[in-house]
């Protein structure tokens, strides 16, 4: 049940922004990076995996964990959140999508223009001079060794890292300044299934709280809970449909 002060909120927001984090893909399948890490990955930790230190030290490990959750993420489909913040794009004046994920599945559940604060685990790139390289995608299902010989780059034979931002690295600029201007500029930021530990990303919803209204979805207690407006305790794919119901006449 969405309370009055919410759905009129909502009908009223002139700029929606919407701001997720893994929790949104996790009724897609993919593990978010709270969640102990599964089969192949169980001993070892996302955050250590997901560094320049570790893609320098064993890059054939890193890049075998890159190869295995572009599979994992090609063999699963949005799901009923991603399509409600697709739909939300005719529902009012402007929406700005803000996501600290890498899978895509925003772009595929219709959403356009996505921002994509940490990159795209399709867009890999050269480590040496940044030369675009094709996703070196396998088979979903193909069986993944453990470790994955990074390809070469066709113009200098620097190896081929993934297209996103690792713990340590800068966030890609232009991202992060569109974002900061939506953030500045919405009435309203929907908050979705983020743990809000990692920055700089989690200062956007912290900052929309200081000048306007946060709704949050989380089934659990995040550090975001004392500053957002509403907090709603669910999961994405069944709470994100019931906010869209608020904009039917
Ligand atoms: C930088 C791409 C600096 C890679 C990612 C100490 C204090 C403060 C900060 C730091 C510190 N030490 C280091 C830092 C900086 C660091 C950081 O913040 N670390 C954290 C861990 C403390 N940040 C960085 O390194 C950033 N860069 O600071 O550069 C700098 C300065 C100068 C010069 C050079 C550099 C870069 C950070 C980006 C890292 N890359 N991803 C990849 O994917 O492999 S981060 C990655 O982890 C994700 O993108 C995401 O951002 C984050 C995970 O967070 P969530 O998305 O929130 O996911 P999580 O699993 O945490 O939570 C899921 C939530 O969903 C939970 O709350 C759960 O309850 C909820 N949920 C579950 N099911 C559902 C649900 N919700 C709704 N529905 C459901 N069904
Ligand atoms: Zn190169």
């Amino acid at each position: 049940m969405i309370a009055e002060g919410l759905s009129a909120a909502l009908r009223a927001c002139r700029h929606l922004v919407v701001f997720t984090g893994a929790g949104v893909s996790r009724e897609s399948g993919i593990p978010t990076f709270r969640d102990a890490q599964t089969g192949l990955w169980a001993h070892y930790d996302a955050e250590q995996l997901a560094t320049p230190e570790a893609f320098a030290a064993d890059p054939d490990l890193v890049w075998g964990w890159y190869a295995w959750r572009q599979a994992l993420v090609l063999g699963c489909e949005p799901n009923a959140g991603h399509r409600a913040i697709a739909a939300l794009q005719d529902c009012v004046p402007k929406l700005s999508v803000i996501t600290q994920n890498v899978d895509g599945l925003h772009q595929r559940a219709g959403s356009r223009d996505v921002i994509e604060l940490h990159g795209s685990l399709f867009q890999p790139r050269c480590a040496i001079c940044a030369h675009d390289a094709p996703s070196a995608v396998l088979q979903s299902g193909e069986k993944i060794p453990q470790r994955l010989p990074p390809p070469r780059c066709p113009e200098c034979q620097g190896p081929i890292r993934p297209g996103v931002v690792w713990f340590g690295e800068m966030l890609p600029e232009i991202p992060w300044q569109r974002a900061a201007e939506a953030v500045q500029a919405c009435d309203l930021l929907l908050c979705v299934g983020t743990s809000a530990l990692v920055y700089p990303a989690a200062a956007l919803p912290m900052l929309a709280a200081q000048q306007g209204t946060v709704v949050q979805i989380n089934p659990e207690p995040t550090a975001l809970d004392e500053h957002a407006t509403f907090n709603l305790r669910g999961r994405a794919a069944s709470v994100l449909p019931q906010l869209l119901a608020q904009f039917q006449p």
